[in-house]
């Protein structure tokens, strides 16, 4: 067992201090370690979960510091029927949250709690989102009796010293504790407690349920701030276009989970576009603020980036699959007899034989896949070769676009751009899309998922749009804004848009549209782009009338949407703010 358990506590802190020990007395655990985040202490975690059974340690000779992890079967993915915002008041979470009331919530969790550490260690977690010094930098603290949760806050977080360091004699910091129990579905709670800066994770070991900086803080406790304190936190991507001149123009983007944020933000433009660069600064989440010169400045609050793994290759994404070269966790993919990892839509031919996500034997004629489809990589985001150097930016950067986009195999065109802010607000409101596998239940089905936030805002999506429409006084030079789908179907069933790197081009007409140096067209849902300026030269396999057919827009199929767009407006009727009303009407005018 535990050999080398000698993390001492590094800080003076009193309200850290007070709060550890207090949730160590009511956990009971056999020993406290605090993470301090050091090279050595990885090294050492890891070959102590080596041991524990909960890391394989893969072939170090084709995946230097790569090792593979599997989940418990039962829990995969996010659970959103467990997650609760536990506000005073039912109707501050709004109705599509989950509520309870904040003491009836403790006394469960804690009833939970109590004890459950008994025989484990408690991980202290120091962490940071967001580059050291950043007026929008946070800091939290989850305690932890996952080794696995350790290893991934360390990569997908500023862990440690760096995280006390910044918050110093403050007790301005997250109280996040995780207890994984017996990994059991029926006792399985995200809860949050916005006016305590609190979260409390029972039941599970997975991704978004228990990385707490993740979901939990920089979303859903992050969004309740950021209202209050006249910022965002979205789920959205930000990235760097660098044109072949050295002009830099900085994007957001928010597609909802599994739908392409990770791809999107690493591009590798077309040959024919190759003076063109895409740089990183985050795949997930974006903190943003108004500045002082009145433009909307971004930050990415992780470290590492925790990406969809099944369908990534060297033509989809070559800088990921560099990236998840080494020193990487992957958790739920293939593991092959030479101790390599596969999934579907890897590079090159299935293994003959191997075991499955979940220990089984699998060969390429098994009915079941080979790795989960929501199977997913912990990487550093240092290993990523487009990381933009501007990441570590205390002061973020200015973003000239914010892009909306949903999964949808009918109904929204490739590419339109909003009249206005207000415009772009309700475009975002009423997003849907296809559901994917990184929750558990519903694959496939349309929702309505409104600025891609719809699992992660933290109190009334009503709300939340007022907080939109707004912040535009604020902001004197505001993105302009664009909706996308890269995932429209033709009669066939084939995707009409090749995607992945083709994507930079319909990203270099939004960039040509901010800097006022591109036409376009005017229609029912916005601008479009004009005969000739989406940029298709070199494309092979793509006529004009497969852009025609990308671009359509069917008015029966519009009035369909508007009334789907209803239900979730008839949900949110008692804080829904009147211009969003008065732009449905507008659509259905111009239809
Ligand atoms: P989360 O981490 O869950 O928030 O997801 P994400 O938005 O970062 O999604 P990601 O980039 O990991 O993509 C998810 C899935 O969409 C993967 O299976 C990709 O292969 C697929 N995908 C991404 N971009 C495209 C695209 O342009 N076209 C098509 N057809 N599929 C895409
Ligand atoms: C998502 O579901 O949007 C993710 C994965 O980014 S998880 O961290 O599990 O929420
Ligand atoms: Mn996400």
């Amino acid at each position: 067992m535990t050999k080398d358990l000698s993390g001492k506590c590094k800080t003076s802190n009193k309200a850290v201090l007070a709060w550890v020990e207090e949730m160590a007395k009511h956990c009971k655990p056999d020993c406290i370690y605090w993470c301090n985040g050091s090279k050595a202490e990885r090294k050492t975690l890891t070959a102590e979960a080596v041991e524990m059974g909960v890391l394989i340690k893969l072939n170090q000779k084709k995946l230097p510091g790569c090792y593979y992890h599997r989940s418990n079967p039962n829990d995969v993915a996010r659970v959103e029927q467990s997650t609760f915002i536990c506000t005073e008041s039912q109707e501050e979470a709004g109705p599509t949250n989950n509520w309870m009331a904040p003491k009836e919530m403790y006394q469960k969790l804690r009833a939970y709690a109590e004890g459950s550490m008994r025989g484990r260690t408690m991980y202290v977690i120091p962490y940071l989102m967001g580059p050291p010094g950043s007026p929008l930098a946070k800091v939290g603290i989850e305690l932890t009796d996952s080794i696995y949760v350790v290893l991934s806050m360390g990569t997908m977080t500023r862990m440690g010293e760096i995280a006390l360091e910044e918050l110093g004699t403050s007790d301005d910091f997250n109280r996040g504790l995780h207890c994984m129990l017996d990994v059991n579905p029926e006792r399985r709670y995200i809860a949050h407690f916005p006016k305590d800066n609190a979260i409390i994770s029972v039941g599970s070991n997975y991704g978004g349920n228990v990385l707490l900086g993740k979901k939990c803080l920089a979303l859903r406790i992050g969004s309740y701030l950021g209202r209050q304190e006249g910022w965002f936190a979205e789920h959205m991507l930000v990235l760097g276009v660098e044109s072949p001149a050295g002009e830099k123009t900085y994007v957001a983007a928010a597609f909802p989970s599994a739908c392409g944020k990770t791809n999107f933000a690493m591009m590798m433009p077309p040959p024919h576009l190759k003076g063109w660069k895409i740089w990183t600064i985050g795949d997930d989440i974006a903190w943003m603020r108004p500045g002082p010169d009145g433009r909307l400045y971004a930050i990415n609050p992780e470290a590492g980036y925790f990406g969809v793994v099944p369908g990534t290759n060297s033509k989809s994404n070559p800088a990921a699959v560099q990236m998840i070269s080494r020193d990487t966790i992957f958790t739920n993919v293939a593991l092959t007899p030479d101790l390599d990892v596969w999934w579907e839509g890897k590079d090159g031919p299935p293994p003959k034989e191997c075991l499955d996500w979940k220990g089984n034997k699998w060969t390429p004629d098994s009915e079941e896949k080979a790795a989960h489809p929501n199977s997913r990589f912990t990487a550093p985001m240092t290993n990523n070769p487009l990381l933009a150097p501007e990441v570590n930016d205390p002061t973020g950067v200015p973003i000239r676009a914010i892009i909306f986009g949903g999964r949808r195999s009918n109904t929204t065109p490739l590419i339109y751009q909003a009249f206005n802010w207000v415009h772009g607000v309700y475009i975002g409101a009423t997003m849907g899309s296809e559901m994917t596998a990184a929750a558990v239940g519903g694959a496939g089905q349309v929702r309505r998922d409104p600025l891609a936030m719809l699992p992660f805002c933290g109190y009334h999506m009503g709300d939340y749009f007022r907080h939109w429409i707004n912040m535009h006084k604020t902001i004197k030079h505001p993105p302009r804004i664009f909706h996308v789908n890269w995932f429209r179907k033709d009669g066939q069933g084939e995707f009409l848009w090749p995607g992945f790197g083709e994507n930079m081009r319909v990203l270099k007409w939004i960039v040509d549209r901010c800097h006022a140096r591109t036409d376009a067209e005017e229609t029912a849902l916005g601008w479009v782009p004009g005969p000739a300026s989406l940029d298709l030269t070199g494309l092979s396999n793509f006529s004009p009338e497969r852009l025609e057919q990308a671009q359509a827009i069917y008015e029966e199929e519009w009035r369909r949407e508007i009334m789907m767009q209803d239900e979730l407006f008839m949900k949110l009727h008692a804080r829904l703010p009147k211009e969003l009303i008065f732009q449905r009407e507008l659509l259905l005018a111009r239809l």
